[in-house]
């Protein structure tokens, strides 16, 4: 049984994306074919990247599904070129026939943005190999997503509602330090939903597993600062501010695009946050 990376003393892990998709909303495109999303892979890796996430399916508001044997192609080269030179890979998937085939190829983590919910044999699958999983808050697929985001309290909501997951999947078997749990921002959420999860973080400390944020250029930070809406690359200051914060609120891991970023601003925080010498 594999238990989920450790989190280093001083600073959280840190997940570099690479999405391997026409259409994901900040990079889709760029890494399609399989050489440059593994020469994108290496180079996070090379800049800190703790864990590199690799994804085939858009996840994006009105995205459609690719079919799992193009899934598949998309990741799977990807996969087992960087696990055979000893990066650490999760996969980004909601299907278990990609999460087994991924695993096989050398991924030591399942990255389910349904946490477990979309496909009911996610969960056996990791069971059967024994590998990590990240389980993220999620009420439907991206279609009709926006529809769902309705909630009493949005932190008591999702919190409760991600408790039930972690619940379920340790039932299936899952042990628990194979496990994390990620609050999902802007999946059935709105950009004040996502400010009010981000305000109350330490809701989520009750759940007593470790916490992954996603919060890397999404489109609630968009017009932060800015009176325009900023493209995606343009949300990299505010992703970074964020990573700070995420450290100090002592999150497990930070999932982003910039990774350089990323590892710059949590040297900054463990500097300021070590003894003199
Ligand atoms: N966000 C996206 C995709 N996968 N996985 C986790 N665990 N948490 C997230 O917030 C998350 C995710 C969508 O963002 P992308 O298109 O930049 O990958």
């Amino acid at each position: 049984m594999t238990a989920l990376p450790t989190r280093p003393a001083t600073r959280p892990l840190v997940m570099g994306v690479v999405n391997v998709t026409p259409d994901s909303f900040s990079d889709g495109g760029k890494w399609l074919a399989p050489g440059s999303a593994i020469e994108h892979g290496l180079q996070l890796h090379e800049q800190g990247a703790d864990i590199i996430d690799i994804g085939g399916e858009s996840t994006r508001p009105g995205a459609q599904r690719p079919d799992e044997r193009d899934e598949v192609q998309r990741v799977l080269p990807v996969v087992r070129e960087l696990a055979s030179r000893g990066v650490c890979c999760s996969i980004d998937t909601m299907r278990s026939g990609v999460a087994a085939r991924a695993i096989e190829a050398g991924a030591q983590v399942v990255n389910d943005v349904s946490g477990g919910l979309a496909d009911p044999l996610m969960a056996a699958t990791v069971v059967d190999f024994g590998v990590g999983m990240v389980a993220m808050h999620w009420r439907g697929h991206s279609h009709d997503m926006a529809d769902r985001a309705v909630y009493d309290d949005v932190v008591v909501d999702v919190c409760r509602e991600l408790g039930q997951r972690a619940r379920a999947l340790i039932g299936a078997g899952i042990a628990p330090d194979a496990l994390a749990l990620d609050p999902g921002l802007g999946f059935a959420k709105t950009a004040e939903q996502n400010w009010a999860i981000l305000r109350q973080l330490h809701a989520f400390d009750s759940l007593g597993m470790p916490i992954l944020v996603g919060a890397s250029r999404k489109a609630f930070l968009a017009r932060v600062g800015s009176h325009e809406a900023l493209p995606p690359e343009r949300r990299e200051g505010a992703t970074t501010a964020l990573t700070v914060l995420l450290a100090q609120a002592g999150v497990w891991g930070v999932r982003v695009h910039d990774v350089r970023a990323a590892r710059t601003a949590l040297a900054v925080t463990e500097r300021m946050a070590a003894t003199d010498e």
